[in-house]
């Protein structure tokens, strides 16, 4: 490996459309004006990698580089690179924070201005790859990371310097899913001691909202989710429950503190049974799964006056809410939704890893139960050679995040 000159190394390459990637060698050009090189360390899948996995339909876009949630260590700087130096520690973020735009300089916003998020398949600045195959193919970049390869490179905007003291493990979880749940609860809500919330869907993200909002001091967390065992009847219903991934028991372990199951609402809105459960509604609805039909029930159950809904959930492009409008008028609640939790990358993430390095180094001394517990959320850990079990393990609903070590 050589600074300036491009590295033949092992990517997992999505070739087609749900189809498991292909380990091969793959040629990593240097990093260009205002890029890195990054050797990753570990990755972990989010979902998102899988729904852009399985697209068939336009946007789909192939062969790519998946994965965006990562840790790695720079092996070496482009042009007009001073933020970091060869062997830092960084982790990616899908998310650009440049630092300069009004945006970035503001407090309110997370949208960088100057390098606007879009799904695009390639580096933000100069709309190029910096991946060949050995045919000489262009291979795609993914959410301008691309972490499913022992090399990826990434514009200075989408990384984070870290303290590098933290387990790679756990630091790559604040890459994407954790910081965006955690995030919601805390920046986009902002949820405050005392607070009831009720979050709908029990996935990652679900359960990072859960955990922001005990770390914020909330007093009763429902979650609401679904029995998959019924959802498994036809393709759509199966699409749907692999997304309401189901463990009220472990969401326990989260901070969740009462269940609702849709299930066994009956003909019972859901929005209704939470009024009554919360007399008049919760201070602060999450929608973490992106389905229309949760997003109204839950601005429908937060409290009038002051209740919040947050939507994270990704729903199918060209969707529409539709919300009564003296509903909206009379009630005075608030809907939002956020990337990235509301998070800015660059002095968010170093919060949020001291708030977990706080309780690994003195737990024992000072432990107020309020730190942000990162193991729980890393169920299983596999050799980048076994990266499609990753793949199973998320659809069948049994991992919350796989850790993949290259
Ligand atoms: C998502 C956020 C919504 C757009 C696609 C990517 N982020 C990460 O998983
Ligand atoms: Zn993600």
């Amino acid at each position: 490996v050589e600074a300036g000159k491009p590295i033949l190394c092992k990517a997992a390459v999505a070739r087609k459309p749900g189809e498991p990637l292909v380990i091969e060698e793959i040629i990593v050009a240097p990093p260009s004006h205002h890029e890195v090189r990054v050797r990753i360390i570990c990755t972990s899948l989010c979902h998102s990698d899988v729904t852009f996995w399985k697209l068939k339909d336009l946007p789909a876009v192939f062969p790519r580089i998946l994965g965006h949630e990562a840790i790695g260590v720079v092996e070496s700087v482009g042009e007009d690179v001073d933020e970091v130096v060869e062997g830092d520690v960084v982790i990616p973020v899908f998310l650009p924070d440049c630092g300069d735009c009004a945006d970035c300089k503001s407090k309110k916003s997370n949208l960088c201005s100057k390098l606007p998020f879009q799904l695009s398949p390639w580096m933000p600045r100069d709309k190029t790859s910096r991946f060949t195959d050995l045919k000489g193919e262009v291979l795609y970049h993914f959410l301008n990371v691309s972490s499913f390869s022992e090399y990826t490179v990434v514009d200075t905007a989408h990384i984070v310097k870290i303290d590098p003291s933290i387990p790679p493990s756990k630091a790559c979880l604040l890459s994407c899913g954790v910081s965006t749940g955690v995030g919601a609860a805390w920046r986009t809500a902002n949820v405050e001691a005392g607070s009831t919330v009720v979050i709908f869907g029990l996935g990652s993200i679900g359960l990072a909202v859960a955990e922001g909002a005990r770390i914020s001091g909330a007093t009763k967390i429902i979650g609401v989710d679904v029995n998959h065992e019924k959802f498994e009847i036809g393709d759509v219903l199966h699409d749907l429950c692999l997304m309401l991934y189901f463990h009220f028991h472990t969401a326990k372990k989260f901070g969740v503190t009462d269940f609702v199951n849709v299930e066994e609402c009956g003909d019972t809105p859901v929005s209704q049974v939470i009024n009554e459960m919360t007399g008049g509604g919760a201070d602060y609805c999450f929608e973490c799964v992106g389905l229309v039909s949760l997003m109204e029930q839950a601005y429908a159950c937060c409290r009038k006056g002051w209740g919040k809904t947050v939507i994270l959930g990704v729903e199918k492009p060209g969707s529409r809410i539709s919300l009564p409008c003296a509903d909206v008028v009379h009630s005075g609640k608030t809907l939002t939704g956020a990337l990235f939790g509301g998070l800015k990358a660059k002095s968010d993430i170093p919060i949020l890893l001291k708030r977990y390095m706080d309780k690994v180094n003195f737990s024992f001394l000072a432990y107020h139960g309020l730190e942000l517990e990162l193991d729980k959320f890393v169920t299983h850990e596999v050799n980048f050679e076994d990266i499609n079990k990753a793949f199973d393990l998320l659809l069948e609903g049994k991992s919350l995040r796989c850790v993949i070590w290259m």
